[in-house]
């Protein structure tokens, strides 16, 4: 019965993504723009319409290793009892940080992860090249970009009958050379769409399977970033994150009748993923507001360092794909490699010391945890309660 989804037809429209001809930004490295000579970097014209996929297998058990449901094991001959394995849900972990983090989980054999993403296929080749084990984790097929994907996603999971332990917010896209929006199924801008709205869908819809978990430490975590934060040297680097008054917001992000931008301005793709972060760190925050004490989910926020490797950059000009790395490295001092940043998140979901809720938690140069500071805009109340608000229209829930 639980995997009864697993042969369910799905209906996955991929978002409808309208792009110029030579619609990639005239290219800059680090903030510094290039000369004409380097604006070749031209995608392709690339006007999608809405597809439907029938081949998707929605829910597939790579593991019926079904966790038992009490907390604690009986007690063994020797007299101890075990914790029993948690569950957590990770999204986007089919690379970057989200499958270092499932490794560094899995690995430990006392988690169960279930991936949640997008192509099924490439996340079931990256935890088979990760190495890891074969009962350690059951993909289920999510796109972040479709709110009915989401909704599909937590009926997929409640069929497991798995607990939901932890939830991690993990995927993200970064357009930073897109000259014109494109747009979820649901037509928002697709980075605040993917990285904001979706997450806030599913955080919503999986708190009550958190709360009704019998777990000792149960977490929502959502993945922020210096470059969301002003306060930082990484966030003053043009364009910063500004929601301002969320006119863009209120209006759908739709890029018709309102501005695809949440401060209502002109599209800047580099500038709606450091929105869409400030957004993930202020809806933590509201969650820790409303329902920390209530339910007793930690719920937290993160900078993991600099991963300059991962697929983030996918979007970027390949000369900045190449200094990136070692700017990053030997310059800034910024840099972290996967395997490293996905041990910090795994810590976040299961170091016993990182139990406190409300939190940014960001890492100094050895390696050692402590609890950071955001800045004005994404610690502020007031916003976070009208991004909450807004988020709630958009994504049906008023
Ligand atoms: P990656 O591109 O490697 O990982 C992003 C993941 O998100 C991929 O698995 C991708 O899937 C998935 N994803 C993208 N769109 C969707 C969607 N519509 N539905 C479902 N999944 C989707 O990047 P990172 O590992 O670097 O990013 C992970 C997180 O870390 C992000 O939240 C990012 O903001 C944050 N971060 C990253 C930093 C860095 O330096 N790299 C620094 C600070 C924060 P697919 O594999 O199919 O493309
Ligand atoms: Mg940044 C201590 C300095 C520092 C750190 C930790 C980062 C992290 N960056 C720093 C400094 C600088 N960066 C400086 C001085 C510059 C101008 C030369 C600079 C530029 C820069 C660019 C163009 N940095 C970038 C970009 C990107 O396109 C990345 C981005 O903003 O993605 C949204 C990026 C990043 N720098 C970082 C980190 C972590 C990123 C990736 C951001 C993220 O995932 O949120």
């Amino acid at each position: 019965m639980a995997l009864q989804a697993a042969t369910t037809t799905s209906f996955l429209p991929s978002a409808l993504s309208a792009r110029k001809e030579g619609a990639v930004k005239d290219s800059a490295f680090l903030g510094v723009r290039l000369g004409d000579g380097l604006k070749l970097e031209t995608s392709a014209l690339s006007l999608r319409t809405k597809r439907v996929s029938t081949s998707s297998v929605a829910v597939r058990a790579q593991a019926a290793a079904a966790v038992s449901s009490p907390t604690v094991t009986p007690a063994s001959p020797s007299g101890k009892q075990t914790l029993r394995k948690g569950t957590a849900v990770i999204t986007g972990a089919s690379s970057g940080l989200g499958l270092a983090t499932a490794k560094a989980l899995a690995e430990t054999g006392k988690w169960h992860v279930i991936m949640g993403c997008r192509d099924f296929l490439k996340a079931s080749r990256a935890a088979k090249a990760a190495g890891m084990e074969k009962g350690s984790y059951t993909i289920v097929h999510l796109d972040l970009a479709s709110l009915d994907s989401v909704r599909q996603f937590v009926a997929n999971v409640r069929q497991l009958e798995m607990p939901v332990d932890v939830v991690v917010c993990n995927a993200a896209v970064y357009q930073p050379t897109a000259k014109e929006p494109s747009f979820t199924a649901d037509g928002f801008e697709m980075s605040v769409g993917v990285n904001h709205l979706g997450h806030f869908l599913l955080a919503r819809e999986l708190l009550a399977d958190l709360t009704s978990s019998d777990y000792p430490s149960k977490r929502l975590i959502i993945v922020g970033s210096i470059t969301g934060n002003t306060n930082t040297l990484a966030g003053n680097v043009p364009p910063k994150a500004n929601l301002g008054d969320l006119r863009g917001l209120a209006s759908g992000l739709n890029g018709v009748s309102s501005s695809a931008m949440i401060d209502g301005g002109e599209f800047d793709g580099a500038k709606a993923y450091k929105d869409s972060k400030v957004c993930n760190m202020l809806t933590m925050q509201e969650f820790h507001r409303r329902y920390h004490d209530e339910t007793g989910v930690t719920f937290a926020s993160l900078y993991p360092g600099c991963i300059a490797t991962t697929g983030l950059f996918r979007e970027h000009i390949p000369l900045f794909r190449l200094l990136f790395p070692p700017f990053q490295k030997y310059i800034t001092k910024g840099y972290v490699s996967e395997e490293e940043a996905g041990k910090r998140l795994a810590q976040v979901v299961s170091d016993p010391s990182l139990t406190k809720s409300g939190v940014y938690w960001s890492w100094n140069n050895n390696s050692a945890s402590f609890e950071n500071q955001l800045s004005e805009e994404a610690s502020d109340p007031e916003k976070a309660k009208k991004v909450w608000e807004l988020s709630e229209k958009l994504v049906g829930l008023q």
